[in-house]
């Protein structure tokens, strides 16, 4: 008999609900979208309904341990926890904590692991989580620091709303990055109401839709985005009641502003000035505005200037926090924290001196924090659903940085490359085999959550991410094993919830035995998550945050239709979330109570950001720079485009990709034509740091000058003999240090290589 499951898809933040139907064997037989999901209501791409290939492939299903030789050999789970837990111990109480480092955390569709993870960092007494964040958005989150309050504060765009939609070096209609992404998109750039405008240096497919395209240079959005800046404060049309009521700073903002020379500024960004005002006046004069930006102003140069840029553009017009505008949102859990600045007291690495930022260190830092002699260089390093050695900047440093470690251990589903370096590698169930959650619910003014319910158990001698990390704590004496009296306890809890008996016995409890209170998530995993129905042990992480949501909004929750109060409020919406297949709205905000999401104690938008107006100030000496070192790598790579069939580094099998099978590298017709190259030739692309055989495709789609190939190929796969099918590793030419100089994300966007026809 078929049976329908209800999940969601893991490919993309996205994670959009989905039905999987099983035939008569188990086996996936159809993959559809689900109507109920709260968010993506039915909605799908293409990437979906191959998701076959992440749940049927090469999948690892044993411990592995490196022998002398290089070669691997399996080992029991016993043996492989009870010796990488003595190695952690020991270079723990030999080196310090500071000297292991965790990698990863979760991807796109599974962020439990990650979290139960902090106990293993907790035991190992390290602080040091580097994350795929912290190479896109750390930027960000410094400034939204600075401007609303805490790192960890992130805000929603209401491109489906606003009458003025500005999208900035993101292509949604591949990459989505908002809800139904294609139909939104599409519906927008209909309507002649509303107005569309899209910057991107290539005309994606996103740029087709747009009213009003600006095709940038690359790498000069700083430039752009003052310029509009200039125009719209030099011409005063900035909201004057939104900026004196909500905000503070904006006297120390204009003058950086008021002295641009706006044509000069556009001719580096290469558009007409006309469209410079045209743009800058048409946001000033919208009744609605939403900006959209992702990857292309990240990962490119001045990235944390221009995050500071981007969310300027929106708050001097004052489209902030009413409806179809951009908006601060809330999060059940959020997935990120708030670190203070070294001056502060934050926690710094060894031996770059290298800030937190949102508690997430950055992955180009890594190759010096371990290939150094720094006496507390990092020695070992657990990696966690992340394949540095594809995803992370220049893979020769970081391949080279890897042989050093003590101690590299990684927990996939897959053997993926950074598993191929490892000393031992954990098989991890995957995301439909154990309970599984994103955090990426940041909407508002309805927000909702999604907790999955397992559809096939784990393959044999495969164990979900918090057990591993719970053997790893106990195997290094940190904690028992089980609890079976408070185990007792979470039974009878579970009846009576009101009786608050659990929290009770948990406080009894930690006050004998204070050091399992730093594990307390373990401990409620095997007390409460046991009583738990079906596979749900690991919701126990959900019902803390229920909880803790419940107190923090509870106008909120309630709205959703709960009647409850205090601990009880608490209780029901864990019950709502664990009893919704589909995923449920877990708050409604209203627009008129936005200010109280800024942290700021005044409640206000902190405009001024002395180090990034300081660094605005010196583009004119920035834009001389760069025009020297431009010349023995001629060309500019856009190193990692969203496509049709990529999906970060998750569908290893290269079978699953219906077109663009090679990734190829995207090139202007009068470039391929001056170097000899056509369509479905094969060149080599060459970077300072190294190079890659590619596939050309020759496309106005990128200007003269401009190249792109696509993120996520390149990926080893059992079986596959010819490694050109699998396409290229982008990162085989970046370099870990071309990077922000404040949030070290990597200029993926532009990687300076040349080009030759192989012949
Ligand atoms: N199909 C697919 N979808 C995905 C993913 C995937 O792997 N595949 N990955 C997901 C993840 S993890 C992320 S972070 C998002 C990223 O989503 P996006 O950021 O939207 O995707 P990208 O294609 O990397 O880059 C966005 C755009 O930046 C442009 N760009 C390049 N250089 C510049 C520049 O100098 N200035 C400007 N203004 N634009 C520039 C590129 O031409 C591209 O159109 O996608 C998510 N969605
Ligand atoms: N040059 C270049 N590099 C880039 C980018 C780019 O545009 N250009 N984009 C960057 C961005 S935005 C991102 S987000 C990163 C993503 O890069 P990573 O953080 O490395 O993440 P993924 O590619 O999603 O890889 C996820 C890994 O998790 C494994 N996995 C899947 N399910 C599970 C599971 O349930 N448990 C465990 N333990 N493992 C699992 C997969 O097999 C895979 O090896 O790449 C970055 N790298
Ligand atoms: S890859 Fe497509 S189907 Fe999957 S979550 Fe993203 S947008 Fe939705
Ligand atoms: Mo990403």
């Amino acid at each position: 008999m078929s049976t329908t499951h209800r999940t969601a898809c893991i490919l993309c933040s996205q994670n959009c609900g989905i039905h999987i139907q099983l035939d008569e064997v188990g086996q996936i037989d159809k993959i559809t979208g689900d109507p109920a999901h709260p968010v993506s209501e039915g909605y799908l791409c293409q990437k979906a309904t191959r998701l076959n290939y992440y749940q049927q492939q090469a999948r690892l299903n044993s411990p592995l341990r490196r022998k002398a030789d290089g070669s691997f050999e399996e080992v029991s789970w016993e043996v492989a926890i009870q010796e990488i837990a003595d190695q952690l111990r020991h270079i723990r109480d030999t080196h310090g904590g500071k000297t292991i480092g965790y990698a990863g955390g979760g991807g796109q569709g599974n962020h439990l692991g990650g979290i139960y993870a902090s106990a293993l960092r907790t035991a190992c007494q390290t602080p040091f989580i580097y994350s795929a964040l912290a190479q896109e958005k750390t930027g960000n989150f410094w400034v939204h620091g600075k401007l609303f309050g805490r790192q960890n504060t992130n805000y929603a765009e209401a491109v489906a709303e606003a009458e003025y939609v500005l999208i900035i070096g993101s292509n949604p209609l591949q990459s989505h990055g908002l809800p139904k992404a294609r139909p939104t998109i599409n519906e927008l750039s209909r309507d002649p109401k509303r107005t569309l405008v899209v910057i991107d240096p290539r005309e994606t497919e996103t740029a087709k839709k747009a009213d009003i395209f600006l095709q940038v240079k690359a790498g000069k959005d700083a430039y752009l985005m003052a310029a509009l800046l200039a125009v719209i404060l030099q011409e005063d049309l900035q909201d004057k009641d939104f900026l004196a009521n909500e905000t503070v700073g904006f006297a120390e903002i204009r003058p950086h502003f008021m002295r641009i020379p706006i044509s000069e500024y556009a001719a580096i960004a290469g558009i007409p000035l006309d469209k410079v005002q045209q743009v800058a006046r048409g946001m000033a004069a919208a009744k609605t505005m939403a900006i959209r930006s992702d990857l292309g102003i990240e990962q490119s140069h001045n990235s944390t200037l221009n995050a500071y840029l981007a969310r300027l553009l929106f708050l001097v017009t004052g489209n902030f926090g009413k409806e179809g505008t951009n908006c601060l949102h809330t999060a059940l859990l959020p997935l990120i924290g708030h670190s203070k600045s070294p001056e502060e007291g934050g926690v710094v690495t060894p031996v770059t001196g290298m800030q937190g930022i949102g508690k997430l260190f950055p992955p180009n830092i890594l190759p010096q924090e371990i290939d150094s002699d720094h006496p507390r260089r990092m020695r070992a390093l657990i990696v966690e659903s992340a394949n540095p050695l594809s995803s992370y900047a220049d893979i020769p440093a970081q391949r080279k940085a890897y042989a050093k470690l003590d101690l590299l251990v990684v927990i996939d589903v897959a053997m993926t490359e950074t598993a191929q370096a490892a000393h031992y590698v954990l098989p991890a169930a995957t995301q439909f085999e154990k309970l599984e959650a994103t955090f990426f619910n940041l909407e508002f003014p309805k927000n909702f959550f999604h907790l999955r319910q397992p559809i096939w158990p784990p393959l044999e001698n495969t164990l979900p991410e918090p057990e591993i990390h719970h053997r790893l704590v106990t195997a290094m004496g940190e904690l028992p094993a089980s609890f079976p009296v408070l185990a007792a306890i979470a039974k009878i809890d579970r009846r009576m919830p009101a009786l608050r008996l659990l929290p009770l016995a948990l406080a009894v409890t930690f006050a004998f035995r204070p050091r399992w209170k730093k594990y307390g998530l373990l401990v409620l995993k095997e007390s409460l998550g046991k009583a738990l129905p079906g596979e749900s042990k690991t919701a126990a992480l959900v019902w803390m945050a229920a909880h803790r949501y419940a107190k923090l909004y509870p106008k909120e929750v309630q709205r959703t239709g709960l009647n409850a109060k205090g601990y009880a409020l608490g209780e029901a919406l864990f019950n709502k979330i664990i009893s919704s297949p589909s995923g449920t709205l877990i708050s409604i905000h209203r627009h008129e109570d936005h200010a109280n999401l800024i942290r700021h104690k005044d409640r206000k938008v902190h405009l001024a950001i002395p180090e990034l107006l300081g660094w605005l100030d010196k583009l004119p000496e920035k834009a001389l720079a760069d025009a020297d070192t431009e010349k023995a790598f001629p060309f500019n790579l856009i190193a990692g485009e969203r496509r049709s069939y990529n999906a970060n580094a998750i569908l290893r099998n290269p079978e699953w990709r219906k077109v663009d099978k090679e990734g190829a590298l995207k090139i202007n017709p009068s470039d391929a034509e001056a170097l000899g190259i056509q369509s479905g030739d094969w060149v080599i692309c060459s970077s300072p740091v190294g190079s890659i055989r590619i596939i050309a495709k020759v496309t106005e789609e990128v200007p003269a000058g401009l190249l792109s190939m696509p993120h996520g190929y390149g990926l080893a796969y059992p079986g596959e003999e010819q490694p050109e099918r699998m396409g290229a590793l982008a990162n085989m030419l970046t370099s870990s240090e071309d990077c922000d100089p404040l949030a070290k994300t990597p200029y993926h966007k532009q990687v300076a290589v040349k080009l030759e026809p192989l012949v």
